[in-house]
């Protein structure tokens, strides 16, 4: 590298390179412009975007091994086993095509023109960017016989690329530290939250082995916690995986891939004896779960394979009912998955594929490929065809128990379910409702609430377990039409049966509020998987909530302070020294309208736990394993829970 330093100024910087460190300066500017935002998210985020570069070569045929590493100070290493960033100049930039990757916004591997690349992140932006985001990174490149490397700053090169050493090895490392004064929520890796990724990008690219090391927990035998994905399937496995609790109506997963119009589409799905959809479609192995172009062509393709089969086959013959496209789709679980060069994205998120081309490609190979698939496997064809004469048949009766909810629902006053202690406010924005298990809590929230602004909706004891129940037995449940109807939400219309209206609702904070024991928790649960599978839109709009009842009063004379935990209660009893008397609330019954207006609803000093879904895939698999068939780890899931995040509403 040594003639190329005379074109550095004494920083070490050229005149090109300055211009580049403008854009990272945009990028430490408006972080969440380019990685979404700054929470924990935006911080595994980083993560994602390094090691899609790594998938990029493994995709391009030249890499096997992708290794992330999450170091005890939680800064990540990646490494990878592919050709290595090439460190030689760069004719336009001057500095060494590694400086480039790293130091340029949206160079990513622009001057490799015949790689195939497809990945990139949610928003493409490259490892650059995760550079300016870092208070340290550094990169390592093996090639050529020697190892490369270069450091860097808050995304500045601290000197030009150098040889430390000889390797006959190829690939590339490299290491980052989030930077604190950007990250500021948080700097601590999850590792489950890594671990879904990681298994999701073995199953999304099969034949790469992905190996995930969590430095900051040893075992007993001194190695590290960890685990390694690889699939050789791909996305049949991936299904297998998903729907591992639920009931398959069919001996193998019904899986294809093909190319239509330069689009490689890859699809795998089986039918279960549930009555969820669970479609779930990746562009580019980002999970866009706003849908798009692809999906719908997913849709159209199926549809139109079976309805033509169903027709043929006479087996509709008798049928009195039409069959409409959500028929097709009840107990289906399936996976679509297509590479796009240009994508666009669209929606809220930007997981929405745009691409009109899209849509006949993946429409088209389904519909060859499916057509294919039947002819080949009658047994499984008939399979299919009753499953779907069924749904249409549940679908009916839904849709007469469900004119009765919207019939509730339209005559709003006098129509509120008659447990609602309603709000006296009107704006929905500045409304609030308690969903409280059992009446006796109901009661006391009641009493303990602040009626201008606070709703309170008891729920009889266990509500409906949805994810056992068919759809127009959801509809019927009492509980559940007093949800729809208290929080005036319809569902369905003319195009879409499962279409929600939510701009009648009247509140924009929903707050589940369950003892904090292992029963509140099913119920908790209960209730998730009613907003899940019925009402996602109002947790992705974030207004599904969950209150925190203390576990503990701990008194001393006038003295009294609460506490959520057992590390608290200790704390507390030892400030309060000796003495000191410990109240245990096993239920939100032992509480008095005061305490419980004091600890859990009041918005002063409450928390709330707002809802989202971080992944949409496994939270899907979650509620599945959680409710389905098969006796339900509840327990554990409730320690580790994967879908909350704590914060401060
Ligand atoms: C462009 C060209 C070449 C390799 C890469 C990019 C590359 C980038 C990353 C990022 C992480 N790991 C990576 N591995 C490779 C190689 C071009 C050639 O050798 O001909």
């Amino acid at each position: 590298m040594s003639e190329k330093r005379e074109e550095f100024n004494k920083d070490g910087y050229s005149a090109d390179s300055i211009q580049a460190l403008e854009g990272m300066e945009h990028v430490r500017m408006r972080p969440s412009m380019y990685i979404g935002d700054v929470g924990v998210r935006g911080l595994h985020h980083l993560v994602y975007e390094v090691v899609d570069n790594s998938i990029d070569e493994a995709l391009a045929g030249h890499c096997d091994n992708i290794t992330v590493t999450i170091n005890e100070d939680n800064s990540i290493t990646t490494e990878d086993d592919g050709r290595g960033i090439p460190v030689g100049l760069h004719q336009k930039e001057g500095v060494s095509a590694l400086e480039v990757v790293m130091t340029k916004i949206g160079a990513g591997g622009k001057f490799d023109k015949d790689s195939y690349k497809v990945s990139g992140g949610l928003h493409g932006v490259g490892v650059s960017c995760v550079n300016a985001l870092s208070e340290h990174l550094t990169a390592t490149v093996y090639r050529e016989g020697k190892v490369w490397e270069q450091e860097y700053e808050r995304g500045k090169a601290l000197y030009p690329v150098k040889a430390i050493g000889d390797s006959d090895k190829r690939g590339t490392t490299v290491t980052f530290k989030p930077d604190p004064t950007i990250f500021k929520q948080t700097l601590e890796y999850n590792y489950d939250t890594l671990a879904s990724r990681m298994r999701e990008l073995a199953y999304l690219n099969k034949g790469i082995t992905v190996h995930l090391v969590d430095k900051r927990s040893k075992k007993e035998d001194g190695s590290f916690e960890g685990e390694t994905f690889h699939s050789e399937e791909g996305l049949k496995e991936f299904i297998t995986f998903l729907d591992a609790t639920r009931e398959p109506l069919m001996k193998d997963v019904i899986s294809f891939e093909g190319e239509k119009n330069g689009v490689p589409v890859e699809v795998a799905m089986i039918y279960n004896t549930s009555y969820a959809e669970n479609l779930h479609s990746y562009v580019n192995n980002i999970n866009t779960h706003e849908g798009g172009t692809h999906l719908s062509g997913f849709r159209r393709g199926l549809t139109h394979t079976l309805k033509k089969y169903a027709d043929e086959s006479g087996m509709l013959d008798k049928l009195k009912f039409d069959i409409a496209g959500d028929d097709f789709r009840e107990g289906l679980t399936a996976i679509i998955s297509v590479k796009v060069q240009e994508p666009q994205f669209e929606g809220q998120t930007k997981t929405k594929l745009g691409n009109r081309e899209v849509s006949a490609a993946v429409s088209q190979s389904v519909s060859e490929m499916l057509t294919n698939y039947l002819e080949e496997h009658p047994d499984d064809a008939k399979i299919i065809v009753q499953k779907v004469i069924l749904a249409a048949q549940a679908r009916h009766a839904a849709q007469k128990a469900r004119e009765m909810v919207q019939r509730k629902t339209v005559m709003s006053i006098g129509g509120l379910p008659g447990k609602l202690s309603d709000c006296s406010e009107q704006d929905p924005a500045k409304c609030e409702v308690y969903l409280v298990e059992g009446d006796s809590a109901g009661g006391t929230a009641k009493q303990g609430r602040d009626r201008a602004f606070q709703a309170i909706l008891p729920l009889r004891g266990k509500i409906l377990n949805v994810e056992k129940a068919m759809t127009h037995k959801v509809f019927e449940n009492e509980e559940i039409k007093n949800i729809f109807t208290a929080l005036g939400v319809t569902i369905g219309t003319e195009e879409d049966s499962k279409a929600l209206n939510l701009s009648k609702l009247r509140y924009h904070k929903i707050v589940i509020m369950c003892d904090a024991d292992i029963d509140g928790s099913h119920i908790e649960t209960l209730i998730l998987t009613f907003f899940f599978r019925y009402m996602k839109e109002l947790i992705e709009n974030g207004h599904i909530y969950i209150a925190t009842p203390p576990l503990y009063l701990v008194k001393k004379g006038a003295k009294k302070q609460y506490a959520w935990s057992d590390e608290e209660r200790v704390a507390i009893m030892e400030e309060f020294g000796e003495s000191s008397k410990i109240q245990r609330y096993k239920g939100l019954g032992e509480m008095n309208a005061e305490q419980l207006w004091d600890t859990t609803m009041n918005p002063e000093f409450r928390t709330l736990r707002q809802i989202h879904i971080e992944n949409g895939v496994e939270a899907d698999r979650v509620f599945s394993m959680l409710m389905g068939d098969e006796v339900p780890p509840r327990r554990e899931f409730i320690e580790k829970n994967a879908i909350y995040a704590n914060i401060d509403a």
